[in-house]
């Protein structure tokens, strides 16, 4: 039988730490030898949706391309692993639609607070949205639906990015 591939899908807010997250979890599956896949955030938008906007549809038109690129590499065999945002309940539902004809889906909401988010503020772009200049920000002025069917939930905050990997593991 064909070995079942997996999507490891992250959603959070701006700076909540899932990119970080997925990155070293990546890493460690990559070192291990397991034919892993990261689909990175910046990357994804810099490539696959170039030129797409945050207005609510092309967010989901985001999403469910990484979808769609994260189960055909779970179809063959690998490990997909994606961090958008993705703050839209019927995206990431898309998503788990898609990964799940393919292979097992994994849901981890990186769930750090946004005022730890927005402290952090590491690209300032939460002061920016804070003073307008960023229309439709999420946790600012556009939604962040909270996901009720995470596998997982981790909170940058109090869990370090050593635990986080390993919690995703022992759900793996
Ligand atoms: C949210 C935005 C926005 C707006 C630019 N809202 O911290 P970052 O910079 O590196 O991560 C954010 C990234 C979000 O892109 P995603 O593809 O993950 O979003 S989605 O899943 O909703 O499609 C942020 C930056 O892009 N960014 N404008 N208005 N984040």
């Amino acid at each position: 039988a064909r070995r079942e591939g997996t999507v490891v899908f992250f959603t959070g807010l701006s700076g909540s730490g899932k990119s970080t997250v997925a990155r070293a979890l990546a890493a460690e599956l990559d070192d291990e030898g397991l034919p892993t896949t990261l689909l990175d955030g910046d990357e994804v938008r810099q490539h696959l949706s170039k030129g797409l906007g945050f207005d609510k549809a092309s967010r989901e038109l985001n999403v469910e391309r990484i979808g769609y690129v994260a189960s055909l590499v779970a179809h063959h065999g690998g490990i997909a692993v994606a961090a958008p945002i993705a703050p839209f309940a019927s995206g990431r539902a898309r998503v788990r639609e898609l990964a799940q004809a393919a292979g097992r889906f994994v849901l981890v909401h990186v769930s750090t607070p946004l005022e730890v988010c927005e402290a952090r503020d590491r690209k300032g772009l939460y002061a920016k949205a804070r003073a307008g200049e960023i229309a439709e920000f999420t946790g600012i002025s556009s939604p962040y639906e909270e996901p009720d069917d995470a596998d997982l939930v981790i909170d940058t905050s109090v869990t370090s990015v050593e635990d986080a990997v390993a919690q995703v593991r022992s759900v793996l």
